[in-house]
């Protein structure tokens, strides 16, 4: 048996009875259908040689392993969980699902694309996972793809010229290229709230389900207001006795306008698909919409209010992202803005103590600088009896109690449950928990402990042949996420193909081009209102991480082309050409 023939062989059916899982699953894992397998005697032994070698299986992994295929590589994706889907394996929480419309939340692959249809213009979670099956059957995903394989250590070979990658399970693989598609909102967030342990009830993070949990006629405690916290709130709020949400800060939710679809339409859409998954690549936020040219202060209040009122009735994002010009720049704007959301919201949320928590009077950040949430009928879950708010903001958590939660004044409240919407250690957060080591053997967690360096946010200096996708110091956190990891996944192959044609033996970014990257990061933002707001974007949400500006604010169109640009002529990078006399 060959090396990949022993490989396949370990994720297919006939290799499950031998198979036995070596790690515990966590409570996560534990939710997924085991598919496939763990470690096998088989491919621990082995030591899997691939050109290759991918870490995740959610959409950036999956795309990974798709172009470099197309590129003629021999690939493998390692994938710590049970199955594909990245993010859509752990969200399965009552109502959740993606906050982009089709057609932009998918892959631009025709094959993938022609004969797959979503029942609604915003997709929920089972769907999503539906439509991941659906990619693995259509470009035969598994075959490439190794389950219940966590990477814990990533080592540069200088003398082969090869990454050594191990997992927890026993794997080895020896790889010339290792692409990092581990993922941006991955490894869950829990605060240190006192007292955690004492609670009695259920507790669970939103991204870490209990999927025998049922609501019905339970009391329960909703930590958090951001996207998830806003989507655990329509679906807990209709179905609880009593549903308390704790907020410190207000998402400022945008009317979502979710619909059914019709294959029908869809049908009639694909044809310009091509086109418009062109025109979201070459956008600004990766949805083709057309930029406002106008400042807020040049036009009178009746065209503010009447383009405020069509990019409302719009539905999703777009009321944000067509906002007027100045508004990311100038206060005075940025506070138009905040004050027509506010007259929409209190419109719907009559109770006037709600509306005070959820929209006050006087903003608490700025508007559009941290993610705008999506709702459909959040504000009228929030204005029922059976739904209370607690503003964390004026009355902070002191302890978890055995029946509840003691507050600063002395407030007690009692819950069943306790469910935590309070996000994740974001962004670098899986990518510093990989064990991989710089060519000098320098963990990355340690390198990037007083902030993050890369160059272009795919490839990071000290770390040949190394690609990281859906990444930092990129537009990723703002942007939809689709669109960003297949132009970054591009650009990776690209820098591959050009090096397997030149028949070069590594590239590795320079620390100049890495450090000149990070001042242009920060030169876009200079202006801006983004650098006042803390939140997942900015790494500032999680306490002891270094907040620090990690999105690149010009938009996808203009990091593409800047990105070419430097490509093109391996600007910035060190290469090995592989032979004695340098050429
Ligand atoms: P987010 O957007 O990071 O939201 C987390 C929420 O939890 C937010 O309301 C936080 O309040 C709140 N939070 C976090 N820590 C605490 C503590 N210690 N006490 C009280 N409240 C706290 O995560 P989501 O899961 O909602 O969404 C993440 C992304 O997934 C989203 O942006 C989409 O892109 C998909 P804060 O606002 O920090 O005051």
């Amino acid at each position: 048996m060959t090396v990949e023939e022993s490989i396949i062989l370990s994720n297919g059916e006939a290799a499950a009875a031998e198979v036995t899982q070596t790690t515990e699953r966590t409570p996560a894992e534990s939710l997924l259908p085991h598919n496939t397998q763990s470690a096998s005697s088989s491919n621990t032994q082995t030591v899997i040689q691939v050109d290759a070698l991918v870490v995740g299986a959610g959409f950036s992994g999956i795309t990974a392993i798709h172009r470099l295929r197309e590129a003629g590589l021999t690939v493998k994706c390692m994938e710590a969980s049970g199955d594909f889907g990245g993010v859509w394996n752990f969200n399965r929480y009552p109502g959740a699902g993606v906050d982009v419309e089709v057609p932009f939340y998918q892959l631009n692959i025709p094959e993938v694309y022609r004969d797959w249809t979503f029942s609604e213009r915003f997709p929920g979670h089972e769907e999503l996972r539906s439509y991941v099956a659906h990619i693995d059957k259509k470009l035969g995903l598994q075959r490439d793809t190794i389950f219940h394989a966590t990477v814990n250590d990533a080592s540069w070979d200088l003398h082969k010229g090869r990454w050594t990658v191990r997992t927890e399970q026993g794997h080895t693989a020896s790889a010339k290229y290792l692409i990092l598609a581990s993922g941006l909102l991955h490894r869950i967030y829990t605060p240190d709230f006192p007292g955690l342990s004492n609670f009695s009830g259920d507790i669970h993070h939103s991204a870490a389900w209990n999927q025998n949990f049922s609501a019905k006629g339970k009391k329960i405690g909703l930590i958090g207001a951001g996207s998830t916290g806003v989507q655990l709130t329509q679906s807990l709020g209709k179905a609880a006795a009593e549903l308390t949400v704790l907020v410190r800060r207000p998402g400022y939710c945008l009317p979502m306008k979710q619909r059914t679809l019709t294959p029908q339409e869809q049908h009639e859409w694909k044809r310009l698909y091509p086109l418009m998954l062109k025109a979201a690549r070459e956008s600004h936020v990766g949805f083709p919409v057309p930029a406002t040219t106008k400042a807020a202060l040049d036009v009178s209040k009746e065209e503010r209010e009447q383009h405020w009122a069509y990019t409302w009735e719009q539905g999703g994002f777009s009321f944000g992202m067509q906002a007027f010009k100045d508004a990311s720049r100038n206060k005075e704007s940025n506070e138009l803005m905040y004050q027509y959301w506010r007259s929409r919201v209190a419109s719907r949320l009559t109770d006037p103590r709600k509306l005070e928590v959820m929209a006050p009077e006087q903003k608490p950040y700025y508007f559009i600088t941290k993610r705008l949430p999506l709702e459909q009928d959040y504000y009228e879950v929030l204005n029922q009896d059976n739904v209370h708010v607690h503003d964390l903001s004026k009355i902070p958590l002191k302890s978890f109690t055995s029946n509840g939660l003691l507050m600063a004044d002395g407030t007690e409240y009692e819950f069943d449950a306790v469910v935590l919407a309070t996000g994740f250690d974001s962004i670098t957060g899986s990518l510093t928990q990989l064990g991989v080591k710089d060519k000098h053997g320098v963990d990355l967690k340690t390198l990037w402990a007083d902030g993050v360096k890369t160059y272009m946010g795919i490839t990071i200096s000290g770390f040949p042949n190394m690609f990281v996708v859906y990444s930092p110091q990129a537009p990723t956190p703002f942007v939809n996420a689709v669109t960003i990891l297949e132009a970054q996944v591009e650009l990776a192959v690209d820098i591959i193909k050009k090096m397997e044609e030149k028949g070069y033996k590594s590239i590795e970014a320079t620390k100049e081009a890495e450090s000149q990257w990070k001042k242009d990061l920060y030169a876009m933002t200079e202006g801006t209102l983004f650098p006042f707001t803390d939140s997942w974007w900015n790494n500032a949400n999680v306490p002891g991480k270094k907040a620090e500006i990690l999105a690149y604010v010009a938009g996808i169109k203009h990091y593409e082309a800047k990105c070419r640009s430097l490509v093109e002529g391996l600007q910035g990078f060190e290469v090995d050409f592989g032979r004695e006399d340098g050429t």
